[in-house]
């Protein structure tokens, strides 16, 4: 394979894409369906978006777009601030909260399942609040650090006594990791069975709304053996995804949670990144484990969520172009189930979701949307779930179906693979025109581009969006700067 890549910096790319623009464990648990489950599942995380409209955009883009689940943000009372991470501190398990009433959390719920969307709710049980000061939460709880009414007590919290306030400060400590606060944030002891139960009592609500299963916030944070337990005391088929950050050296590695479901692979989106940005690609490992990455089976991918938007993500929708390319090549892929993200536009890491004067984040729409957009406001949706780009792949991803990814094809700034005799997938992430040839087995002929053409590509004049032709086993991509091509076995003319 050319290894012809002109190295490029992102700042490089940047200037380039405005240019452009100018110019145009543990054994005892295992409650997972994976069974259920096909190559092809795809979600979509909404993040900070009311119930009442993830219910509208499960009708009118999740369902008809092909996804099959949406993670949402936590759905129970926290604290009453404006920051969109007042959602990570819990002060009761009642569901009310600045997204929405338990009334229209259950609505979303039977709304999106008929849509043929689960809904997956993310479950901060490791802990509550982090304030010092007695406060009173959204709905009108009172609490404080240690007393949370009807659930908790002094007594049901870690006081690790490892560090001075009790905060973790060393991360090569599995006992501070796991037993000391996260900022500040009151540490359940989830190794006690009546913690235990109080969180398992609330998980099992949200099941008996219709929840198809959770994110496990913070789960590096709880020994994956109190996380066994809970999920354990859960019925079976319940979806648990943990997110468990891999850290280099650190003792909680997400090996040891993948025996109670799938977690969120970090390292996914850590390796695609430089590529994206270099122009120099290489493949995966394509047969056997991905280092550093859990085996596919138990692995969500992401290009970015919320923490890492505000942190290390390097590809985000400030983006624009690189950032579909991103997603387009994390959908032709045949590893672990992807997640899309789809947030707000913001300038301060902490400012939350556009609200009313009560707290209520503003209710908001993607069904008109179509993207990525040039420029957005603060506070703006990025609409991820609407752009034909993303339809476009999701349709790939449906064709492709088990079909294995292919040895790839780097040629300067472009590179590309197929899924075997399903579908190629082509990026060029440069400044200049770049021209990529990759070997296939689809049949000759003209393909319309997923990319452009969106989830039906083909018209019955033409393509809706670009062209692209086989022939001779060759797929050839004549690809401008910052383009992403894909055809697939249903997009032949
Ligand atoms: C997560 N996963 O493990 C969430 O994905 C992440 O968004 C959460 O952090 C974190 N763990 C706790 O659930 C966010 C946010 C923090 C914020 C916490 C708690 O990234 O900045 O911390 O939620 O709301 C904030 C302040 C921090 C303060 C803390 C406690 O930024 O300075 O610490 O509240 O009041 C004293
Ligand atoms: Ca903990």
């Amino acid at each position: 394979m050319p290894r012809l890549g002109r190295p490029g910096t992102r700042r490089g790319l940047l200037v380039a894409g405005a240019m452009a623009a100018l110019l145009a464990l543990t054994s005892c648990a295992a409650p997972q369906d994976s069974g259920d489950r096909t190559a092809q599942d795809a979600g979509i995380q909404l993040f900070q978006l009311p119930w009442n409209s993830i219910a509208g955009e499960c009708e009118t883009t999740l369902g008809p777009n092909g996804f099959s689940w949406v993670l949402t943000s936590p759905p129970n009372e926290s604290i009453a601030r404006d920051e969109w991470w007042a959602s990570y501190q819990p002060v009761g398990y009642g569901l009310e909260s600045r997204l929405g009433s338990r009334e229209e959390f259950a609505d979303m719920v039977a709304r999106c399942d008929a849509a043929g969307v689960d809904v997956i709710a993310d479950a901060v049980i490791n802990h509550m609040t982090g304030q010092d000061a007695a406060g009173t939460g959204f709905a009108g709880t009172p609490y404080e650090h240690y007393a949370y009414r009807g659930l908790y007590a002094a007594a049901d919290f870690h006081h690790c006594g490892l560090t001075t306030d009790d905060d973790i400060l060393d991360y090569d400590s599995r006992e501070q990791v796991q037993t000391c606060e996260l900022v500040n944030l009151a540490d359940l002891d989830t190794s006690s069975p009546r913690v235990r139960e109080t969180i398992v009592a609330y998980l099992d609500d949200l099941l008996s709304l219709g929840v198809a299963g959770f994110r496990i916030d913070a789960a590096k944070h709880m020994a994956a053996d109190d996380v066994a337990a809970i999920v354990g005391a859960l019925p079976e088929g319940t979806r648990i995804i943990s997110e468990v950050i891999r850290g280099a050296g650190e003792p909680v590695q997400p090996e040891e949670y993948t025996g109670l479901g799938e977690v969120f692979e970090f390292s996914y989106a850590r390796d695609l990144a430089p590529q994206l940005e270099s122009g120099v690609f290489a493949d995966p490992e394509l047969e056997g484990d991905r280092p550093l990455h859990v085996p596919a089976d138990t692995a969500v991918v992401f290009v970015d969520n919320h923490d890492t938007e505000r942190r290390e993500a390097d590809v985000t929708y400030r983006d624009g172009a690189l950032y579909v390319i991103a997603n387009a090549l994390m959908l032709a892929d045949d590893y672990g189930t992807p997640i899309v993200y789809s947030g707000y536009a913001f300038s301060d890491r902490d400012a939350g979701a556009p609200a009313g004067a009560d707290g209520a984040v503003d209710q908001a729409s993607c069904a008109d949307a179509t993207g990525p957009a040039d420029a957005y406001d603060d506070g703006e949706r990025t609409c991820v779930q609407s752009w034909p780009a993303i339809a476009g792949m999701l349709e790939f991803r449906a064709v492709a179906g088990d079909a294995p990814r292919l040895e790839g094809v780097d040629e300067g700034d472009a590179y590309g693979f197929e899924r075997e005799g399903r579908g190629v997938v082509a990026v060029n992430v440069g400044a200049e025109e770049q021209t990529v040839e990759i070997p296939t087995s689809l049949p000759a002929g003209e393909y319309c581009d997923a990319i452009t053409g969106g989830r039906e590509p083909v018209t019955s004049d033409g393509c809706r969006g670009a062209v692209y032709t086989v022939e001779d086993g060759v797929a050839r991509f004549e690809l401008g700067p910052l383009v992403a091509a894909a055809i697939h076995a249903d997009s032949r003319r």
